[in-house]
């Protein structure tokens, strides 16, 4: 028996790497679908020649794309073409912040910005700087690579971020025998529900990465808008301050993150996309949350 890590998932065939990093393609157990266990990418398992054996208790697991283990997601912004958007950056942050696991926000293609414009959008970001790790990059330039390859090392890495952000330019640029393709894949895997399942995880440095199709919108499924509080680790700080126990920050009376709206401690746009957000959760009906977990 020996021991590994499953590192991709086509059709049913499972690629594990042992420590050693040999490749074994095999199946689970049979006797697994009886007891609904399905194995993903990013496991750990135990196997033989033929079969996964068992799984290990995971530590958190995402659905879309469907991955285990994952210590951290970093979150690829573009800052032009698509243009950087705060609403998106909140809403993926939210999500993140949903799945207990650590985001870091990248800013990417900061070539297409001339100095003003980085210096703009690096003062509005470094409100963020005080709970989230932020880092600047481009892969024409690759200004910006030592520090991704620093916090990426010897971890299990997810990218995340609107179609078109640059996540597979990201690792191409980082680790050209990917040559994944850019630009085209979203348009092959990016219909939800009924595209093939194709995970894979890459070796990067010394952990792993996982590209993923990205979105061209979110949408919060999963949980009730009054749950959104929880996701703010800014407003969470100081939701103990606010006269009700389960304020939601929109419009109940005696509320300290409003308070420090006013005074500039919280920035306004922060505040207003986290109603922007709280509002359209709320407006999604019950029956069109999604039911296959
Ligand atoms: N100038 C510049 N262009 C970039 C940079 N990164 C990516 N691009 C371009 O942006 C476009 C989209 O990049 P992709 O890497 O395909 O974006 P993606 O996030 O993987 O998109 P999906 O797979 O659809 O989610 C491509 O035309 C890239 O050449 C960058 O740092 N600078
Ligand atoms: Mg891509
Ligand atoms: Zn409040």
């Amino acid at each position: 028996m020996k021991k590994g890590r499953i590192i991709k998932l086509v059709a049913g065939i499972y690629t594990v790497q042992d420590d050693e990093k040999n490749l074994y393609k095999i199946r689970p157990l049979g006797v697994f679908r009886y007891r609904n266990i399905s194995p993903k990418v990013g496991d750990i398992v135990d196997f033989d020649n033929d079969n996964i054996l068992s799984v290990y208790e995971r530590v958190n697991e995402l659905y879309r794309p469907m991955i285990a283990n994952v210590d951290q997601v970093l979150l690829v912004n573009s800052s032009k073409e698509p243009n950087f958007s705060f609403l998106l950056l909140d809403k993926f942050l939210a999500m993140i912040e949903a799945f207990s696991i650590d985001p870091i926000i990248i800013v990417t293609k900061i070539d297409l910005l001339d100095e003003e414009e980085l210096h703009e959008l690096k003062s509005q970001l470094s409100y963020y700087e005080k709970y989230f790790k932020v880092l600047y990059y481009s892969s024409k330039t690759l200004e910006g690579v030592d520090e991704i390859l620093k916090i990426t090392e010897n971890k299990m890495n997810v990218l995340a971020g609107q179609t078109g952000a640059g996540k597979s330019s990201l690792l191409n640029a980082i680790n050209p025998e990917l040559n994944l393709k850019t630009n085209e894949i979203s348009k092959a895997l990016g219909r939800g529900k009924h595209t093939t399942r194709y995970v894979e995880i890459y070796e990067f440095g010394s952990g792993f990465i996982a590209d993923t199709p990205g979105f061209s919108k979110l949408e919060f499924e999963d949980f009730e808008s009054d749950q959104l509080k929880y996701y703010y680790p800014d407003f969470f700080k100081f939701s103990e301050k606010c006269k009700f126990n389960e304020c939601t920050h929109v419009h109940e009376p005696k509320c300290e993150v409003r308070r420090l709206v006013e005074t500039g401690e919280i920035p306004r746009f922060r505040y207003d996309n986290y109603v922007t957000i709280f509002n359209e959760i709320k407006a999604i009906k019950p029956k069109y949350r999604r039911e296959d977990k």
